[in-house]
């Protein structure tokens, strides 16, 4: 990974940061092969019947008042807002009775008519909340307002990397708690697992560092970890690799790991403020102009170039917000044309628009089936002092033996051949939706 503090006018790279520096610019036109009129033809026509199943724009679980200009949302009593204290504290959270599901049954019925293909879902720590893993920005349970004990400045400084060079204590005591190995995919997961399993996820584009999504099934061809993972190390200096298990045994144990070609201090490839992204994130260009749904969940959009990603999808394409409040260009009334926002807690509402798709009972299905394959493997399993499992070991003396990402999770491994099984199952699942729409 190419990583750099210095802007240079490069395609291919490109920092993570917290304000909107990078934003991307709307993608003319989707660069498709096929000749110019015929495209805009064909294009005009898919157009027509988006527009048709989309003329009311959504915003469920809200009211828009175009006298005030703005959205409210939903609260058993007129004048307040429910939910958590963040919601209370945003200003397109305010009052509101909830009305229409509009929303979610409208991308509901689309998918199920077969209009969405090419799903790319964006998501953030909010998925993974529901399996015990603080947000960032949530007041009070999320890790900003809990990071007092690491004696930084300002909260970002934990994911700075000029911070981390002069002091890695903060970050490496945070690591301690985040890294994989505690925590399940829970059902949101499981059904962005579903969407690939049914043959309709052109990718998952996460800002996530859990790995849940590795863990859930979601194979890796499908998944763009934009913030990176713990499933590697280097050298955050002269990026020589460093062995991912040594340095999470390192840094669970409290010592540096440090870098064998020039001493400076390793750490995980998670990507901090003012590092490159890696180079799947260049995925997006080819993607987010195919996209025909683009489902956005658990994020704030505060970080960017990810935020800016939201935007590049074409006009036309249904944009679905699933989180605890409204964020990005959803926070700007009137909501584009196409867009579509359920609010609340995250879980409930995946778990209804699983529900309005029939897809319920076979996550559920898929889910036991996961937990039952993964815990043989934890108990079978057991940590040598090498801090390798010896399912691990066997992975790697195996030929192709995928290790990255099962050396932290035992039960990647049992994922990863799962989700085999899924794609040889989505070519069929295609097929049978498309027979079936
Ligand atoms: P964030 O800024 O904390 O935003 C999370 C969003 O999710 C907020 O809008 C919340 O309101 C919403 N949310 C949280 N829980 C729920 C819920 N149960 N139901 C509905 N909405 C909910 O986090 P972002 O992901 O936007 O910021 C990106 C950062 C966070 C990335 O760089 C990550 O590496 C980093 N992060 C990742 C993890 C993780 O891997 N699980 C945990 C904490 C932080």
């Amino acid at each position: 990974m190419n990583r750099s503090r210095v802007s240079q006018p490069t395609v291919t790279r490109i920092t993570r940061s917290s304000s909107s520096q990078a934003k991307h610019t709307n993608p003319t036109e989707p660069q498709e092969s096929v000749p110019g009129p015929y495209r805009k033809q064909r294009r005009k026509q898919t157009d027509s019947v988006l527009v048709q199943d989309l003329s009311q724009m959504s915003v469920s679980g809200q009211v828009f008042s175009p006298s005030e200009g703005k959205i409210s949302r939903a609260g058993s009593n007129p004048g307040q807002a429910s939910g958590s204290t963040s919601d209370q504290s945003r200003p397109s959270s305010r009052v509101g009775k909830s009305s229409s599901r509009g929303g979610l049954a409208s991308v509901a019925r689309l998918v199920k008519l077969g209009r969405c293909k090419n799903v790319v879902v964006v998501a953030g720590a909010g998925i993974s909340t529901a399996s015990g893993i603080p947000d960032f920005r949530t007041p009070g349970t999320g890790l900003y307002a809990n990071l007092e004990k690491y004696n930084i400045p300002y909260p970002e400084a934990i994911f700075n990397i000029d911070y981390f060079s002069s002091d890695p204590q903060p970050f490496f005591s945070l690591a301690k708690a985040l890294y994989p190995g505690a925590h399940r995919p829970n059902y949101i997961h499981y059904f962005i697992r579903m969407l690939h399993h049914k043959g309709l996820l052109l990718r998952m584009y996460t800002q996530n560092i859990d790995g849940l999504e590795k863990l859930c099934g979601i194979p890796d061809e499908k998944l763009v970890e934009a913030h990176g993972s713990f499933a590697t190390a280097s050298c955050h200096l002269c990026y020589t690799p460093y062995p991912a298990e040594e340095a999470k045994l390192a840094i669970i144990h409290g010592s540096i790991p440090t870098c064998s070609f020039c001493s400076a201090t390793v750490k995980p490839d998670v990507v901090f403020f003012g590092e490159d992204l890696p180079q799947k994130y260049f995925l997006h260009t080819k993607d987010f102009p195919k996209a025909d749904l683009l489902i956005i969940m658990g994020t704030s959009l505060q970080i960017e170039p990810f935020a800016s990603l939201v935007n590049t999808v074409r006009s036309t394409v249904p944009r679905l917000l699933l989180n605890r409040h409204a964020v990005g260009s959803f926070e700007r009334i009137p909501l584009r044309r196409g867009d579509h926002m359920e609010l609340g807690d995250l879980a409930d509402t995946v778990k209804r628009f699983a529900e309005m798709l029939d897809w319920n009972s076979e996550i559920e299905e898929l889910m036991r089936s996961q937990e039952t394959l993964s815990i043989p493997a934890l108990v079978s399993c057991p940590l040598s002092k090498s801090g390798q499992t010896s399912c691990q070991s066997r992975a790697a003396s195996e030929p192709g033996g995928n290790v990255e990402t099962s050396r932290l999770r035992p039960g990647a491994q049992r994922a990863a051949s799962s989700s085999e099984t899924d794609s040889e199952t989505d070519s069929k699942s295609s097929v049978s939706s498309n027979t079936s729409n």
